[in-house]
């Protein structure tokens, strides 16, 4: 067999139905599909770690749903009920966390949630570790993080929270109002998601301490079922990008070891320079440091380093690692310390060179000597004459720089100082 033992062992984890290594091989292929990955059937390093990423215990794919589809209440007044807690945070923070949870649902729909502290709630929470009750065992500290019930009588609409995973109510460990609020999903009926930005995508990815909004994804999703309430105090939900939209534009390009990174909104492409498909995941999934979008990107390859600028801050990254002593101010690279962002960086490894471009100017940058040319900023118009006044993002390769700016891709010889074809942004995709 091709799977070694060791891993044998986690894929029963995973798939605790699937007894033979061709049942092993099916699964595998379902959920390389699922996540958009090469379908092989085999246990490639990319869907390894996958596996290896804290996700939601309840299973991607059709035979593996604990009961059939299309699950949903008959009423709109659902109570619930808290049946033990976390020592992790106080009781109030986990009251607090799971009333802002089912807030993100009611939301945007005409369900009310009522909390009851004696009964039988229709969603019952609680908090257990390894077999807890039911007969879908937790696995210790990661890995698993939760799992709920479609709404149903008895078990149905329960939340179950592993209890061996540090929760918290910010980035460390687990955030129990983001898992919550995903579980509360399964518990209204909803399944996964493939959309790598929606709360109902399986793996978990701590969004940041900004408010959250509920993905567009999710609020088709759950309006599917329950339809719109009257109301939506944030109605502004955040839609993942289609790299084929006519209309695509960019917010940056580097490239990160021979694999090109686009970056859009919350989201970068990872492209592979063999592969036709491109692979959308979030920021934060990969550096969840950063901010939620970047402004500008540019890799150094002699210094094996990644350059992220938003606003007045630059981040220097070593994969995934964040290089000791960043974020450092733009202006320690020698901009004017009035400036207050930077659009697009690229650097040019035949000369040397980093070009940045904020507003319609632009600086060169020694890389070797770690300053600013002098003699900049010059206007973009002066020497990259007919790609607009302003840049978006810009990557460069085999003498050509390529401009992006709105939907429209310039395509400039540095040799013969001209445009050379103007493409849509999105033929990036091969759209
Ligand atoms: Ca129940
Ligand atoms: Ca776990
Ligand atoms: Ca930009
Ligand atoms: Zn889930
Ligand atoms: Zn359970």
């Amino acid at each position: 067999s091709v799977v070694p033992t060791v891993w044998k062992l986690v894929l029963l984890l995973l798939f605790p139905l699937a007894k033979s290594a061709n049942t092993v091989a099916s699964k595998l292929r379902e959920m390389q599909a699922f996540f958009g990955l090469e379908v092989t059937g085999k246990l490639d390093e990319e869907t390894y770690e996958l596996m290896q990423k804290p996700r939601c215990g309840v299973p991607d794919v059709g035979e593996y749903n604990f009961f059939p589809r299309k699950l949903k209440w008959s009423k709109t007044n659902l109570t619930y009920r808290i049946m033990n807690y976390t020592s992790d945070l106080r009781r109030a923070e986990v009251d607090r966390a799971f009333k802002k949870a089912f807030k993100v649902w009611s939301d945007v729909t005409p369900l009310n949630f009522t909390r009851i502290r004696s009964g039988i709630a229709d969603i019952m929470i609680s908090f257990g570790t390894k077999e807890h009750g039911d007969f879908y065992p937790f696995d210790g500290p990661s890995g698993l993080l939760a799992h709920a019930f479609p709404p149903g009588p008895d078990y149905g609409g329960d939340a179950h929270f592993d209890d061996d995973e540090a929760w918290s109510d910010d980035s460390r460990g687990y955030n129990l109002f983001l898992v919550a609020a995903h579980e509360f999903g399964h518990s209204l009926g909803l399944e996964h998601s493939r959309d790598p930005g929606a709360l109902m995508f399986p793996i978990y990815t701590y969004t940041g301490k900004t408010g959250f909004v509920l993905p567009d994804d999710d609020v088709q999703g759950i309006q599917e079922l329950y339809g719109a309430g009257d109301k939506d105090p944030n109605p502004k939900h955040p839609k993942t990008p289609e790299k084929c939209d006519v209309d695509l534009s960019l917010d940056a390009i580097t490239e990160l070891r021979g694999e090109m990174l686009i970056f859009k909104d919350r989201f970068f492409w990872r492209l592979h320079p063999q592969m036709v498909e491109a692979e959308l995941v979030l920021l934060k999934s990969f550096w969840p440091e950063l901010p939620n979008k970047i402004d500008a990107a540019y890799e150094n390859p002699i210094k094996d380093l990644v350059f992220m600028f938003k606003g007045k801050k630059v981040w220097a990254l070593n994969g995934y690692d964040i290089v000791e002593d960043f974020p450092k101010k733009i202006y320690e690279m020698g901009f004017p310390k009035e400036m207050k962002r930077i659009d697009a960086a690229v650097h040019i490894k035949d000369f040397g060179k980093t070009l940045f471009f904020t507003g319609n100017k632009y600086w060169s940058y020694d890389e070797e000597a770690e300053v600013m040319e002098a003699g900049y900023p010059r206007l973009i118009e002066e020497e990259f004459a007919g790609i607009g006044d302003r840049v978006d993002a810009v990557y460069y390769r085999n003498g050509y720089l390529y401009f992006f700016n709105g939907p429209l891709q310039f395509e400039y010889s540095i040799w013969s100082k001209r445009i050379v074809r103007v493409l849509h942004t999105n033929s990036i995709f091969w759209c």
